[in-house]
């Protein structure tokens, strides 16, 4: 069926599916890792291209093939790319654009392995790196050098729920000859639609939002030109960041909910954030949803809702933060997000850790910032759940609690 014309929700269930010989409603894992060949010429047209078909599952798979359609339509683009997880499509995208002597400019509140992953690796093979709060477009011009091949954007920004304007970057990467990759984890494609607002690539984390339900790890790139999406592709097949099919049927599955799973969360944040601002405990909230953030209005404009993101920052700084998550009761203290279940951590010394407490102050956020992804449980339950652990922040800690919240996070972060 050509899904193109329908609407959101319709192509999250239908995209990209095609019936097979069985008539199996759901798209079947196709859990085999070659395919046989006709004959000595079938196998040399797949190769040549001349055919399209299947050869071997690192270079593509049936189930796989299913999810990249699919995410490709939702996200308008030429073609899609799944990979091992969201890094493995980080990972793909920086092999493929940059190279020795080239730049590129990111945003400074970037998940922590991707600017680790730039800094501490690509560097190595000489491919430089600076990091600037991109919702500002003035710190973006001023980075840009005569050898920026890539504009790296990640929004809305994890954790600090910054918001960049993408179209209004993307006019200035392109007038300097750059690429824009825009990390739309946090948004996902039913929200936000990166190649529709000027950027070139888009990828995302499957692990969060698009799966939703927190049993596999996956990433996915979709490019909107055909050349780039060649270029992408052939990297992940060299590098062997492929996707597995077992993780495609699993993400599929997910996608289909993506729509309501959202639009419930999202019910939810909005209240839970009004709620949070209004506690004497917290210091600030971070909701893209709240006319107290910065980009409200850019949100209201390149995104069609807001999604279940929220950060804040409590009246005790770190340690508050830390009492708070050991304290909390039907959020589970876990890192990850966009899953059904509500999840707390702490940027600081957990998924942003690797990031120097310097660049993360640079970056725009405290060590005192707590990260909830929420997720599908009865708001009510949420919010008493928080109101319980706020209480039990202002007691003052005793030396046992102290002590099992440093084993905790020890643990946590091994
Ligand atoms: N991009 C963003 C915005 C992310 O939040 C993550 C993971 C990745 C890429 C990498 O994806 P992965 O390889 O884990 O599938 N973010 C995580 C987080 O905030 N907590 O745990 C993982």
């Amino acid at each position: 069926m050509d899904t193109k014309h329908l609407g959101i929700n319709s192509k999250l269930i239908h995209a990209g599916y095609k019936a097979d010989a069985t008539g199996s409603v759901n798209v079947p894992i196709y859990q085999t890792s070659t395919f046989a060949f006709r004959n000595a010429a079938h196998g040399a047209a797949l190769f040549a291209g001349e055919e399209d078909g299947f050869i071997y599952t690192r270079i593509g798979n049936p189930t796989i093939r299913a999810l990249e359609d699919s995410v490709a339509e939702l996200e308008n683009g030429c073609g899609g790319i799944a990979t091992s997880s969201g890094m493995g499509a980080v990972c793909t995208v920086y092999l493929a654009l940059l190279e020795s002597g080239t730049h590129m400019v990111s945003t400074a509140s970037v998940y922590g392995p991707s600017r680790g992953l730039m800094e501490k690796d690509f560097s190595r093979f000489g491919v430089q790196s600076t990091y600037v709060d991109t919702s500002d477009v003035i710190q973006v011009e001023k980075a840009l050098r005569s050898n920026t091949k890539v504009v790296y954007l990640e929004t809305p920004a994890n954790p600090t729920m910054q918001v960049t304007d993408i179209e209004q970057v993307s006019a200035l990467a392109h007038a300097h000859g750059c690429l824009v990759v825009v990390d739309n984890t946090f948004a996902s494609p039913y929200l936000q639609r990166p190649l529709d607002l000027g950027a070139d690539v888009v990828l995302h984390s499957v692990t969060k939002f698009i799966n939703g339900h927190a049993d596999v790890v996956g990433g996915i790139i979709v490019a909107k030109d055909a050349d780039i999406y060649k270029r992408l592709r052939k990297t992940m097949i060299n590098s062997g960041c492929n996707m597995d099919p077992h993780q495609a049927f699993l993400v599929l599955r997910g996608l289909k909910t993506l729509g309501v799973r959202i639009e419930r969360a999202q019910q939810s944040a909005i209240q839970i954030a009004r709620w949070l601002e209004t506690q004497p405990e917290v210091k600030a909230v971070r909701y893209i949803g709240l006319e107290s953030h910065p980009q409200h209005e850019l949100c209201k404009r390149q995104m069609s809702g807001f999604g279940s993101m929220i950060s804040f920052e409590l009246e005790g700084g770190m340690e508050a933060g830390q009492r708070l998550m050991d304290h909390v009761r039907v959020a589970t203290l876990a890192v990850s997000l966009g899953g059904v279940e509500t999840l707390i951590e702490h940027p600081a010394s957990m998924t942003h850790a690797s990031i120097s407490p310097e660049d993360r102050r640079l970056a725009g956020y405290s060590d005192g910032l707590v990260r909830y992804s929420v997720g599908l449980e009865d708001v009510n339950d949420l919010i008493a759940d928080l109101r319980q652990a706020l209480d039990a922040v202002a007691d003052a800690p005793d030396q046992e609690s102290a002590v099992d919240l440093e084993e905790n996070l020890a643990t946590v972060g091994s």
